[in-house]
């Protein structure tokens, strides 16, 4: 039941030939004392080498997630009950020991529930309720952290819980590429839960869907691939449509053309029809009849390959590209002529040229704080926009509400005599499908207001900036000219974005058309662009403290309406006024808070961007010191030195062309896998 080693091997043949690259590239860019680019080198091997593929188990709560992640660990080790559980992100990492650790959230929540754990309250209590550090817990205790907590008092299920997540160490093979599964609260019981699994979602690398056989693809799942996953770029989850051991034998066929009529315009990958529990059960009783019937086997195989041949290359192409960068325009076309250069002049010339040199370095360092000053500003100016126009939008949707109610004629009756179960169908169904319009409407507005208005608002943060920095560069190339003495150094012109995203790591990878497109001109542009695509993700992620949902909702109408003498009519009337109520009042409550979010995320993407812009620069401006520094360095220890320097510049020179060839091959390859 582990999976088939061999089929994850030319992954990790790819892997290894860019870790060897990596390594040898680090040889080069050392004996060169490019010192910079050699920390670079090494984040980008660290990246080579942590790259997580982070798998998300999401789907309606009670459909059975927990227990198929059980069903792959081989133990009942998640908590899983016929009651809505899973109350906190759980991420199953590779561990040779069975462990666990517990993360707390910072801040915490307002009010913890009665019946949280002694020990992590004794924990919380001995850090002052404040930066609470991770605590090691027994795995076979996780129920007493992760589950919903279920105490004297109903209001407790729908307090936040204080943690963070859990992180689930398990020796189990499929992992060990830096695969994690993530186990996350059911979609559509409580708002706060649906919450926490949808703000992980921009985590993921990909989606494992969980249907059920016996009530499969309802309108909100529906709702959900469609308008959420399919948006947010999850073109391709894999569907498990679980429970397929209640469905008798005589019906499985007509379930699987149902499902497959459905939902695969939603993914390329097979579906999967399994029983999570009987392979679980096979698994603890050592039956491999039952676990063979449970059809787990078949999908374990199925995510092995997609692990070997799709993900990891998408996570390979990005590194590879950055380090043919570094060696060919750094050091092939700046760095080994510069040296040169330097090595054929005088050691007092290059020492007075290092003079002249150094105020001209910190004045640019200075000019760059002003650049990076003013898109802060900028920044600011633009957060206060996005509040407003989100607000804004919330108070439309709220206007619409009561209009999409009272138009609305579910399907669902209430009969001559109205009872609990017929009233709760009727809530939930008018629910559902004012829960599909208000998303139906955020869709719309993301497009048409949203997207438009965070790219006027990049572009304008922006905008100044090309211009300043490509003077900044420019004039750093001009220094780095004068101090080798010769004209013919002029460096390649790289443009510009090529020289920023090269010497960051962070925020700008997180745009992933623009990590990979090499040559761009129009930084701003394909920036701002980029940036609306990104942000468009996350406007909708903070959106989502609008929802409503049916369950909260049905008690106290059940009891209006058992309470008072209603005709049939009159009943739907009621039910759709308080409903109506219930509904704007949640989204007008959420109003403020959802749109301070909202303009804080944006924000805070736009500050990571100018962060590493502004760490770019400094980069290049140090690499520039560092290599006269490093120069005179070894002038001052005579000729033969400097003969023996040449020889060094030589070979490396040799090196990297070769390695710059093998590069293209290899990013060739990766293409061509795809
Ligand atoms: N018959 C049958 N029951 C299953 C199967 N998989 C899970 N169950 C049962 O369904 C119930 C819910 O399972 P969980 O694994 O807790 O479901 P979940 O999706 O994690 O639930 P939440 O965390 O609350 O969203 C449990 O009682 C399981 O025993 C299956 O394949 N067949
Ligand atoms: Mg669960």
């Amino acid at each position: 039941m582990a999976l088939d080693q061999e089929k994850l091997k030319p992954f990790r043949v790819m892997r290894e030939r860019l870790g060897g690259m990596l390594s040898d590239a680090s040889d080069v860019i050392n004996d060169l004392n490019m010192s910079s680019a050699s920390e670079n080198l090494d984040k980008l091997g660290k990246k080579v080498n942590n790259d997580t593929f982070k798998i998300q188990v999401i789907g309606t709560f009670k459909n059975g997630k927990s227990t198929f992640i059980n069903s792959l660990l081989g133990e009942a080790v998640l908590p899983a009950y016929a009651l809505p559980c899973t109350a906190v992100i759980n991420e199953v990492k590779y561990g040779e020991k069975k462990e666990a650790i517990l993360y707390f959230r910072n801040p915490l929540p307002e009010k913890l529930p009665n019946s949280i754990s002694q020990k992590a309250l004794a924990h919380m209590q001995k850090h002052n309720m404040k930066e609470v550090p991770p605590l090691h817990i027994d795995y076979s205790e996780l129920e007493d952290y992760v589950v919903i907590p279920m105490g004297e008092d109903p209001k407790e299920m729908l307090l936040e819980s204080p943690y963070e997540k859990v992180e689930l160490f398990w020796p189990l093979e499929m992992l060990k590429e830096g695969v994690e599964i993530i186990d996350s609260p059911g979609l559509e019981e409580d708002d706060t839960r649906t919450r926490v699994t949808m703000n992980y979602l921009s985590k993921a690398d990909a989606i494992l869907f969980v249907l059920v056989a016996d009530r499969l693809c309802s309108q909100a799942e529906m709702s959900f691939i469609e308008n959420n996953l399919y948006e947010f770029g999850f073109t391709d989850p894999f569907f498990i449509v679980n429970r397929f051991d209640l469905i008798p034998d005589n019906q499985k066929d007509g379930i699987v053309r149902f499902a497959k009529n459905k939902l695969s315009g939603f993914s390329t990958n097979d579906i999967f029809f399994v029983s999570a529990q009987q392979a679980l059960d096979g698994e603890v009783q050592g039956n491999s009849v039952l676990y063979e019937k449970s059809q787990m086997g078949v999908f374990t195989e199925r995510l092995s390959e997609f692990l070997t041949n799709d993900k990891g290359k998408i996570k390979l192409s990005q590194p590879s590209r950055e380090l043919k960068r570094i060696l060919n325009n750094e050091a092939l076309y700046k760095v080994i002529p510069s040296q040169r250069a330097m090595l054929d002049s005088s050691l007092d010339e290059v020492r007075a040229r290092y003079e002249t040199a150094k105020p001209q370095l910190e004045m640019l360092k200075s000019k760059k704080q002003q650049i990076i000053a003013k898109l802060q500003l900028r920044i600011e100016q633009s957060k206060a926009e996005f509040k407003r126009a989100t607000y804004r939008n919330t108070v439309t949707v709220a206007e619409m509400i009561p209009g999409w109610i009272r138009e609305y004629t579910p399907e669902r009756k209430l009969g001559l005599v109205p009872n609990r179960k017929k009233i709760a169908a009727v809530v939930t169904e008018i629910s559902e499908h004012i829960n599909g319009k208000i998303e139906e409407q955020q869709k719309i507005w993301k497009n048409d207001v949203m997207l438009p208005l965070v790219k006027e608002r990049a572009d304008y943060i922006f905008d100044s900036t090309e211009q300043d920095l490509t003077k900044l560069y420019s004039e750093i190339d001009a220094i780095v000219i004068q101090m080798s003495g010769n004209e013919d150094v002029a460096p390649e012109p790289v443009p510009l974005w090529q020289r920023i995203a090269g010497a960051a790591a962070g925020a700008l990878l997180l745009l992933p058309d623009l990590a990979i497109a090499g040559g761009l001109n129009g930084l701003t542009k394909e920036l701002a662009k980029n940036v609306a695509i990104v942000i468009g993700t996350e406007v909708l992620l903070g959106l989502f403290i609008g929802f409503t949902n049916p369950f909260v909702l049905v008690g106290g109408i059940v009891a209006a309406i058992l309470g008072g003498h209603f005709t049939s009519d009159a009943a739907l009337k009621k039910i759709k006024s308080m409903l109506g109520d219930a509904i704007v009042a949640k989204v007008s409550e959420n109003a403020d808070e959802g749109a301070t979010k909202t303009s804080e995320t944006i924000a805070s993407i736009l500050i990571d961007i100018a962060n590493d812009i502004s760490s770019a620069v400094d980069n290049e401006i140090a690499q520039t010191e560092q290599l006269v520094t490093s120069i005179i360095d070894e002038m001052q220890r005579g000729q033969a030195n400097i003969d023996a320097r040449k020889q060094v510049i030589n070979s490396c020179e040799t090196k990297i062309k070769a390695l710059s060839t093998a590069l293209d091959a290899f990013i060739f390859e990766l293409i061509e896998q795809k």
